[in-house]
């Protein structure tokens, strides 16, 4: 529809197709680059059904990236020892090939002495092979990070154990009702925002009614029918109490489940599934009122709801042992916890289960399917709480009551990456289920004792890094068995200090314990200034990828190719690694992991052989033809080969298999692991927080509810459109934009509780957690829960490194809790939300003047 729109530029040139990287999505772009070689405009292609034409302010501001005059020129050496947040390195420029050598020697001591004591923080989501490097360094497990475990650790293994994927979303094509609660899909964060608010915008306009469940009034909600702010981690109940409702009033597709999923089977008293001496689980036939194996073919009718004697044990269909769970999850209780009406959980539940349209069919290509326009999408802000992995299976539920798990209108899983064309990312399980994937972003870490990671992961089976537990192991290395202390760093397009939630200064000492740290960034940051030795690497638009991040209704592979030759003397990461590789002494091992990471042993003509080291064009070059054998020249004209997704791939992809609304393979992993710290004789067995696993969730309240009275508020953080985390701040037209808008520039607390506390609109105020402090100035606004502050992301940051970038009153994270007892024990996700005092703490007569330097002594910890 967009084919035809006009692309300008008042300079000759000529337009280039490639991939925006301003954030971790992939909307395919057009820059035009002048005749004298000048990229001098970057737009939306066209020709991209995810993106279409749009480009979001991050993706239209990428040449000032490109162009940053403080982009890393060359590689730097430390000379200053001290390191510290205010120490300035005193970086002398080296060559490639001293750098290189200094690195290469460093490794190779740590590796030759013990490869776990890297910690490795790599994070570029367009080349996820890269992730992969540390299994090659000896098969280290350790990640000194949480990305993807602070916005999805429950959300990426529950995406895997429910429905095999690695997102999901609302079918904004049929969706007629669509809830976002705790994300901002089709608005200004999560999935390809510039398509997505365009696959947004048309779904309004036809009509389609939008209620936005957030503390805050973000962008998604001011845009919505119905903002519902809720009190912060209480979202799972809010869930549970739709559920309550659907499933008293009888509003659900009993079809669905009883055919599609696995609600019908017999639970045990032990939570597995009661099975026959072949191992088949059992449903209980309603007409009959005898037990048979699942797939029997004489089964008239299937028990939802009932208590069966099976086996000589007492047994309910699953569905029974959720009703059980959530039976004091009335709207009135759930109004207690949430500070939602009553009146409107029972109305929200009832006008969603009604737009459902449950029994309704459509054809797409020929093909018959439900239609169910209704779906609950959720994320970071939603499932980000300790009891993760119960809030996603929560949220699923309510997709799964009205039947709109992958059916077209509903919610519909998106994948990380397909990789081939004809391969899908559906598996057959046992017992007619699909097939469990919740490792999505790679292998799990097998279990040991004494633990072989850094951060406990080996006693999370399901989960993603627990990356923040390094803060409990590091200072305490006896209580966890450690037999190896960490001494060494790895930092590639990370910002470590800045991601992790907890305690700020117990990761400087970490940082600074280190005997050696090398950092491979464009930029400098946080973390990356603690480095002994700086690697620079190419911008976006100098370098080659091939990827696809999480596309919504599209799929299939975007070129990035080199727009311009690099300004500097810089390498591409894979240089980089293949020279440390080589080094170390593991360059086949690291391509034997590319060969797995990438898939390419799927078509043997594409596996790196041993010996060899591959540029970034040799491996986009393979991943494009592993996708349907399409050339590297194919891709540089065309920029991409996205379509719409194949409908059999995403709607009911599973169809004949039964997906699992009873997580029995969230018990089989407890068991096996308890069996395991058992035999091991693990010392913390018996704080490890075994609840957390269950087979259906509970109503169980979260620990950060009951810290001490004082902390009498909530403090939560958010995105917003213009930034990528923290880190798109340095750009000057995004800095420009953010600094103009008051709901970036202060904490935002709701008018009547500032009130309350004698504080005004652009007072100091000094909000306190459990664990730390940050000072900012109020922002008084109707739009935040009256016990919440809300904090962005663009006043996180506190370096002095850059001239655009500036310092906000303390990083939000150090408020967060990084213990044990607010993780997840089976999906490792961590709380992003904390209780927090909100105390006025000085009149600001000159408001934004002051801020400045008011907050550069706020910075963070000394
Ligand atoms: N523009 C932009 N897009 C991005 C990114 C980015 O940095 N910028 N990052 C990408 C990445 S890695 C991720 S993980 C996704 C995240 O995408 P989202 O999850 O959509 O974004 P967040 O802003 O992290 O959180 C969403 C919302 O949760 C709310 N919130 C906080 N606490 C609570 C709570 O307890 N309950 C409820 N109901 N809401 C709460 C916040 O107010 C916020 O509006 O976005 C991706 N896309
Ligand atoms: N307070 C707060 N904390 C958060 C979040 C939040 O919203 N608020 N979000 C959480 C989430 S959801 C996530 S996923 C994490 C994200 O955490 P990080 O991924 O650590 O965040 P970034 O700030 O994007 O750090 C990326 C670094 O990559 C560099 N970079 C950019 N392009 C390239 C490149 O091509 N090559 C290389 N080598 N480097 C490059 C940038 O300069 C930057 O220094 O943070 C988590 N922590
Ligand atoms: S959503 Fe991300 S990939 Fe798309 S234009 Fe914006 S920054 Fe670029
Ligand atoms: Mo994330």
């Amino acid at each position: 529809m967009y084919e035809n729109a006009v692309q300008n530029s008042v300079k000759p040139g000529k337009w280039i197709n490639s991939t925006c990287k301003m954030c971790l999505h992939s909307c395919s772009i057009r820059v035009h680059v002048t005749d004298d070689g000048v990229v001098n405009k970057i737009e939306g292609n066209p020709t991209n059904p995810s993106n279409e034409c749009g480009l979001c302010p991050k993706g239209n501001s990428a040449l000032m990236r490109l162009y940053d005059p403080q982009r890393i020129k060359t590689p730097m050496k430390r000379t200053n020892p001290r390191k510290g947040p205010d120490d300035d390195p005193g970086w002398v420029p080296i060559s490639w090939d001293e750098a290189l050598d200094i690195v290469g020697k460093e490794l190779k001591k740590t590796f030759d002495d013990d490869p776990r004591k890297l910690l490795p923080a790599i994070n570029d989501f367009h080349k996820l092979y890269l992730w992969g490097w540390p299994a090659a360094f000896g098969g280290n497990n350790n990640y000194f990070s949480v990305v993807g475990t602070l916005c999805g650790g429950g959300y990426h293994p529950m995406n895997g154990f429910i429905h095999s994927t690695f997102a999901a979303g609302n079918d904004s094509d049929y969706c007629n009702y669509w809830i976002n609660n705790g994300g901002c899909d089709g608005f200004s964060s999560h999935l390809h925002v510039a398509g997505a608010a365009r696959h947004m915008a048309r779904a309004r306009a036809r009509g389609m009614k939008l209620v936005s469940v957030d503390p805050r009034l973000s962008t998604s909600a001011a845009k919505s029918d119905e903002w519902i702010p809720i009190r912060p981690a209480t979202d799972r109940h809010f869930a549970l109490g739709l559920c309550y409702v659907m499933i008293s009033e009888n509003l659900y597709d009993a079809k669905f489940l009883k055919k599609d999923t696995n609600a019908v089977y017999l639970v045990g008293p032990d939570g597995f599934f009661v099975r026959n001496k072949d191992k088949k689980p059992y449903v209980w036939d309603s007409v009959e009122n005898k037990a048979k194996t699942y797939d029997d073919k004489t089964i008239k009718d299937y028990a939802l709801e009932g208590e069966y004697e099976v086996e000589g044990v007492k047994a309910s269909p699953a569905f029974q042992i959720f009703k059980n769970h959530i039976k004091n999850c009335t709207p009135d209780e759930v109004s207690q916890i949430t500070t939602i009406p009553a009146k409107d959980i029972q109305r929200i539940a009832r006008e969603f289960a009604k737009a459902a349209s449950i029994g309704s069919k459509i054809e797409i290509d020929g093909k018959e399917l439900p239609l169910r326009p209704a779906g609950y999408n959720y994320y970071r802000g939603a499932q980000g709480h300790k009891s993760g992995t119960m809030s996603n299976h929560a949220y699923k539920l309510v997709n799964f009551l009205v039947g709109s798990i992958d059916a077209p209108g509903g919610h519909v899983g998106f994948t990380l990456d397909d990789v081939m064309i004809d391969r899908g990312h559906i598996w057959e399980g046992e017992g007619g289920q699909i097939k469990t994937t919740p490792h999505q972003l790679g292998p799990g870490v097998p279990f040991a004792y004494p633990p072989n990671t850094a951060h406990l992961m080996d006693y999370f089976p399901v989960g993603v890094h627990t990356g923040h537990l390094i803060a409990e192991t590091f200072f305490d290395p006896k209580k966890w068995g450690m037999d190896f202390q960490p001494d060494t760093m790895l930092i590639c397009h990370s910002n470590p200090l800045w991601n992790m939630n907890g305690p700020q200064d117990k990761y400087f000492a970490i940082m600074r314990s280190m005997r050696f740290i090398v950092a491979i960034d464009i930029l400098l940051n946080e973390s990356t200034v603690w480095a002994d030795v700086v690697l620079p690497t190419l911008d976006n638009l100098e370098r080659w990828n091939m990827t696809m991040i999480e596309p919504t209704v599209t799929e299939g592979p975007c070129l990035t190719q080199p727009i311009i030759k690099p300004l500097y003397d810089v390498k591409s990461e894979e240089e980089i690694f293949n020279e440390i590789s080589e080094r170390v002494g593991i360059l086949d091992q690291w391509n034997e992991v590319q060969n797995f990471a990438n898939m390419f042993f799927e078509k043997p003509e594409l596996m790196l052989k041993p010996g060899v080291k591959y540029s970034d064009k040799d491996i986009a070059e393979r991943k494009g033809k592993l996708w349907d054998n399409k050339d590297l020249e194919w891709f540089k004209q065309k920029g991409h080969a996205v379509t719409k997704r194949q409908p059999d791939k995403f709607y009911r992809p599973w169809e004949g298999q039964r997906i699992h609304f009873y997580l029995e393979d969230v018990l089989k992993e407890k068991k096996q692991l308890q069996e395991k710290m058992k035999k091991a004789k693990v010392p913390f067995y018996d704080i490890w927080q075994w609840d957390d696993y269950q087979g259906v969730p509970t109503d169980v309240l979260d620990p950060i509810h009951k810290e001490a009275a004082e902390f009498d508020m909530y403090a939560i953080s958010f995105k917003d459109v213009q930034i990528n985390f923290g880190e798109s701040l340095s750009i000057p037209w995004i800095s420009d934009i953010v600094r103009k808008d008051p709901v970036h520039m202060g904490i935002l607390i709701n008018t009547k509780t500032a009130e309350k506390r004698g504080i005004g609109n652009g007072d100091l105020m000094k909000v306190t957690s459990p664990y730390g402090t940050i000072m900012g100035l109020a922002r008084l606004t109707e739009g935040v829960h009256h016990e919440t502050i809300a904090v962005s992301n663009a006043l996180t940051r506190w370096t002095g490194y850059h001239a655009v970038v500036k310092a906000g009153g303390g990083h939000f994270n150090k408020l967060l809790p990084a213990n044990l007892e607010n993780t997840c024990a089976c999906s490792g996700q961590m709380e992003a939300a904390a209780k927090v005092k909100v105390e006025f703490f000085r009149k600001n007569p000159n408001d934004g003047q002051v801020v400045e330097s008011e907050f550069s002594k706020y910075r963070y910890e000394k």
